[in-house]
């Protein structure tokens, strides 16, 4: 047997060993050692080395350990599939924290990659469900925090131990929003938006518990049900926030990319480096036009061409103007698939998103991926040639992209192709079908409200306000260790500004006359109401700009029902926890619960965060239309789904692992496609209760709704 102890100059495992896979071998043994050295208590845990161990050259060729992981990177991504695999393919838990345990201190393995890798395989496999994945950004705070932080927490941790009660190396290193840019820049009015650690985070996880790689197949491990219409959905819902955010920052709406000029307008300084490959990432300067790449995170040749790009941009809208998809079959035929049923959209995120195993045709459709060839060009774009040895910018990485203005414009490129589908299908009848509900109305309460009691002018009126949280970056830096293994215990701890909103909550009446109970999925979305202009947005524009607030299921007894949503559970946002995610973990495991407890509690730290919920809105105040859809239950059950919890409850945005999309209909009903009622709406405040209840011929769905006015003041 061999004890390891582990120390060692990667940022990942130091966290991943000594706390999250120590507590999943305690819970699996039921004990863990403690041994003294050098004075200092230190846990150890019993390990023997895997049985056999992988060549892992190959994963060292495809992705040197010296280079920026890039997420997008074709044979960054290769090295991701193999790694990933080498842990898949463990009998077990133990034998993958066994074999997690040598790739991490080979010299061979990059550590950001090593992170994607384990992070992928832990929330693929069924049996590691349990182990709740650690903030990203408690990890890799260097992919979060600008290096000045990082150096100054580096600091602070060397710093001897100062006496109790004295502050000391104790106080927050302040993560300051105007690093990156001054308030000259227009652009730099959304720093709190793009710059937000779980933002970022959340972009992160998402992209782990949905890898490019995942099979396509339904029943292999790490499938992901409507995992391409789930890329649409959820990457359209943070381009509709932002937008909604531009407007309360009086900066007009994202312009898409242009693929006429193939001009990056904005630049972008990220001042970030990576303490595990001793990078800087790349930065780009205003106006930057995209060309050819030749070489980007390495030494390797890449070869990327925008013209592969504008080609396969081509291919793609020529497949939904027909409406049919090209297929390589296994036999090396080419069949073509309708695109216009409701399973299209799911081929087309694949088909837009990705890769090798997820497009139907490779060659065709781009074997990189057109959207990941997108991001590649741009994070290339600073320094296409190699001839700076300059690395890759922050479009490269899924934890980083979001921070780069870039991003916004690539990704409503994207949009914008999934709309142009959408525009192709049959309108919804919002008056439609036989569910008769009668109410009256939605009202938003801010939760403070109960407390001081009456004051209507507070109701559909709420603040927001900027605040901090603090960040445990001492999990992720290596300064906890000595050469000589002794531990320290120097918190670091960094606070960082983000926008935020008093609790609130949505209160609807609703009489059910259908002589008998019934399960109602009530949906909550919210849009801007004016344009840049100040013009009322007409309803196709609005649509789009629509995104999701809450979605619940609620029974329905026969009469009256009033129901109270708290906006605190939101179906998109991840829970808003105190404490770093080791902190929880601890406090979970010490608990001594069975492993099924913990189970239920499993957390992959994908969601929207609670704190970006509302928009910063203005001081004077703005108004948004808020809409409430409230669909038939029975028709909105997805069969067979064994329960309705597993990732941190932001059901909208990332499901529930290994299991069904908890939802019957397409993501993003009823404002996916273009609506269609009797009477003409120009704007959704227009659909007043009560609402159109009318029966007709196209039974798709049954349902009531409601709008109502929302005032976001910022204070
Ligand atoms: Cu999430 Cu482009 O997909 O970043």
């Amino acid at each position: 047997m061999t004890y390891f102890y582990y120390q060692d100059d990667n940022m990942m495992t130091q966290a991943l060993n000594s706390d999250t896979m120590r507590q999943t071998v305690k819970m699996m043994r039921g004990q863990m050692t403690r041994a003294k050295e050098g004075g200092m208590n230190i846990n150890m845990v019993p390990m023997e080395m895997p049985s056999s161990m992988p060549n892992l050259r190959l994963v060292a060729e495809l992705c040197p350990k010296n280079v920026n992981f890039c997420y997008f990177h074709p044979k960054h991504r290769q090295a991701f599939v193999v790694l990933k695999t080498i842990f898949e393919k463990q009998r077990n838990p133990d034998e993958i924290f066994k074999m997690a345990c040598a790739c991490r201190d080979s010299p061979m393995i990059n550590a950001q990659l090593f992170v994607y890798a384990l992070c992928s395989c832990l929330v693929t496999r069924r049996d590691t469900r349990h182990i709740p994945i650690p903030n990203h950004f408690e990890i890799m705070p260097d992919n979060y925090c600008t290096s000045d932080v990082v150096r100054q927490a580096n600091k602070m941790a060397h710093m001897p131990e100062m006496p109790s009660g004295m502050a000391g190396n104790k106080m927050p290193i302040l993560i300051d929003q105007n690093l990156v840019g001054r308030g000259t820049d227009p652009e730099h009015r959304l720093w709190y938006f793009r710059e937000d650690i779980l933002v970022n985070s959340h972009h992160f996880h998402w992209h782990i518990v949905f890898p490019i790689c995942s099979p396509r197949t339904e029943g292999q491990p790490g499938y992901r049900d409507r995992r391409g219409e789930l890329f649409y959905y959820m990457h359209h819902a943070m381009i509709a926030r932002y937008d909604t955010e531009r407007l309360c920052n009086s900066l007009p709406r994202t312009k898409m990319f242009d693929f006429n000029s193939l001009m990056i307008e904005e630049g972008y300084f990220g001042k970030l480096s990576s303490e595990n490959s001793s990078k800087q990432w790349g930065t780009r300067q205003p106006f930057t036009k995209l060309s050819n790449v030749q070489t980007v995170g390495g030494p390797d040749a890449i070869g990327i061409r925008v013209e592969e790009l504008t080609r396969w941009r081509d291919r793609i809208l020529e497949s939904i103007d027909i409406g049919y998809y090209v297929k390589l079959e296994a036999n090396g035929t080419e069949k073509r698939y309708p695109l216009k049923d409701l399973k299209g959209v799911d081929v087309l995120g694949d088909i837009v998103e990705s890769a090798s195993g997820l497009t139907p045709h490779p060659s065709y459709y781009g074997p990189i991926g057109f959207h990941n060839m997108g991001h590649v060009l741009i994070a290339g774009s600073h320094d296409p040639t190699g001839k700076f040895r300059e690395d890759l910018g922050v479009m490269g990485d899924v934890s980083t992209a979001m921070r780069d203005s870039a991003f916004y414009r690539w990704h409503k490129y994207i949009d914008h192709i999934f709309d142009v589908h959408k525009r192709t299908l049959d309108p919804y009848q919002l008056n439609e079908g036989e569910f008769p509900l009668v109410w009256q109305g939605i009202e938003v309460v801010p939760q403070s409200f109960y407390v001081k009691a009456a004051n209507t002018s507070t109701r559909n009126a709420l603040k927001t306000f900027w605040d901090t949280k603090e960040v445990d970056l001492a999990r992720g830096l290596d300064f906890r260790r000595s050469g000589a293994g002794v531990m320290k215990t120097n918190p670091v701890v960094g606070m960082f500004t983000h926008l935020n909103h008093a609790p609130f909550d949505y209160f609807l009446k609703i009489a059910n006359k259908t002589g008998k109970p019934q399960t109602a999925t009530i949906r909550i979305f919210m849009a801007p109401r004016e344009d840049e202009n100040g013009e009322k947005f007409m309803m196709h524009e609005q649509r789009t700009l629509f995104f999701e607030m809450d979605k619940v299921s609620k029974q329905l007894q026969v009469g009256e029902n009033e129901i109270r949503i708290s906006s605190s559970e939101s179906s998109v946002t991840l829970r808003d926890e105190n404490g770093s995610s080791f902190q929880r973990l601890e406090k979970l495991f010490s608990q001594a619960r069975t492993q099924t407890d913990v189970a239920q509690e499993a957390q992959c730290n994908c969601g929207w965060p609670q704190h970006l919920l509302l928009p910063r809105g203005t001081p004077g105040g703005t108004d948004y239309d808020l809409f409430v859809i409230v669909t038939d239950g029975s028709k909105d059950r997805v069969p067979n789904l064994e329960r309705k919890t597993g990732c941190n409850s932001a059901l909208s945005f990332c499901g529930v692992l290994n299991e069904k999309y908890p939802d019957a209909r397409p993501m993003g009903y009823p404002f996916d496609r273009n609506l269609y009622t009797r009477e003409v709406i120009t704007s959704i405040s227009d659909l007043t209760d009560p609402c159109l209840v009318e029966s007709n011929q196209v039974p798709v769905s049954t349902m009531r709704t409601t709008s109502a006015t929302l005032k976001t003041l910022q204070s």
